[in-house]
């Protein structure tokens, strides 16, 4: 059974008139004595400093707040990511959600979300699956490819135009880059098994050949056809910016770790400008294909020139 809380009361607390009459036996001094009258005056002016200083942090936060969302993002700062939404799919297979995410101002570059659907990936390795060869690099003095060990992957090109499928992605990169279809050269598919990589390096040419035919390579489009369960991403090494402000940072291979980086997702893109907005080119633009630590990657890259390429 509950009893009343006032009967309780009633039942413990003391008499006040009998407490006033009755002078306590033994007085404990810190119960007695009042506060000294300096001392609790400088209670308020105390409180009061605090709620200035308190004012003063709330207000730097929502300033430094404004500078930053207001403010034109520092070029440096890859935190501050651009989000866009594509809305026409115009390929094969089901459209998915795309979107823009700028994740680097030097060099320029920015991620295509759901670039490609997972038909128009599987599609383009079944065309290169048979046609693989070693991949092989550009000698800067010849012009020439050759077989070298900074390029482990196998590859190969299929023709500008090559069927109606590879035209609508063809077209799609040329919308989302500006940079016409007559630019571009073939669709380069790549592939690369355990341990396989390509070391940092320029796609622009060093060589005085291969600009003859549509001038220096300006942009690249490297899509991904494929996940890789670990490894195989794409690193920017020289990459200007907190390298380690990507969301996938605690999902990278230690190779990843070295610089600006993309995990392979299939359908997704990397637009990267090999040079600077004046055309002068970007040493910024150095990158390289982590070593595949478990899983196959398959990418496909769009190179695209300053010139109408001829095929
Ligand atoms: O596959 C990659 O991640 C990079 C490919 C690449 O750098 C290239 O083909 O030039």
């Amino acid at each position: 059974m509950f009893r009343s809380r006032s009967k309780d009361r009633a039942a413990t607390s003391p008499d006040p008139a009998t407490m006033a009459s009755k002078k306590p036996k033994h007085s404990r001094t810190h119960n007695t004595k009042k506060p000294s009258p300096s001392r609790s005056k400088h209670v308020p002016a105390l409180l009061l400093m605090l709620l200035f200083v308190l004012i003063l942090l709330v207000a730097f936060v929502i300033f430094s707040h404004q500078v930053r969302t207001k403010g034109t993002p520092s070029a440096k700062d890859i935190t501050s990511f651009l989000h866009k939404t594509v809305k026409s799919f115009d390929g094969l297979g089901e459209k998915e959600q795309q979107w823009t995410e700028v994740i680097s101002w030097e060099p320029r570059a920015a991620v295509f979300h759901n670039f490609l659907s997972r038909e128009e990936c599987e599609y383009l390795i079944g065309l290169a699956k048979p046609r693989m060869e070693k991949s092989e690099v550009v000698d800067s003095t010849t012009g020439k490819s050759v077989d070298s060990g900074v390029r482990t992957s196998s590859g190969t090109f299929l023709t500008r135009g090559h069927d109606k499928i590879v035209r609508s992605i063809e077209e799609r990169i040329a919308k989302s880059t500006f940079i016409p279809v007559e630019h571009g050269e073939g669709l380069h598919v790549l592939r690369y098994e355990l341990g396989q990589m390509y070391e940092p390096h320029f796609d622009y040419f060093l060589d005085e050949f291969n600009p003859k035919n549509g001038g220096q390579r300006m942009a690249t489009v490297l899509m991904y056809l494929s996940d890789v369960e670990e490894g195989g991403e794409t690193v920017f090494p020289d990459a200007k910016g907190n390298i380690s402000a990507v969301p996938w940072w605690n999902e990278l291979s230690e190779c990843a770790k070295k610089g600006l980086s993309v995990k392979p997702k299939m359908g997704d893109a990397i637009l990267f400008w090999s040079m600077k907005p004046d055309a002068t080119l970007d040493p910024s633009s150095l990158h390289g294909a982590c070593p595949v630590i478990k899983g196959t990657k398959w990418s496909c890259a769009k190179w695209m020139r300053v010139n109408e390429y001829q095929v």
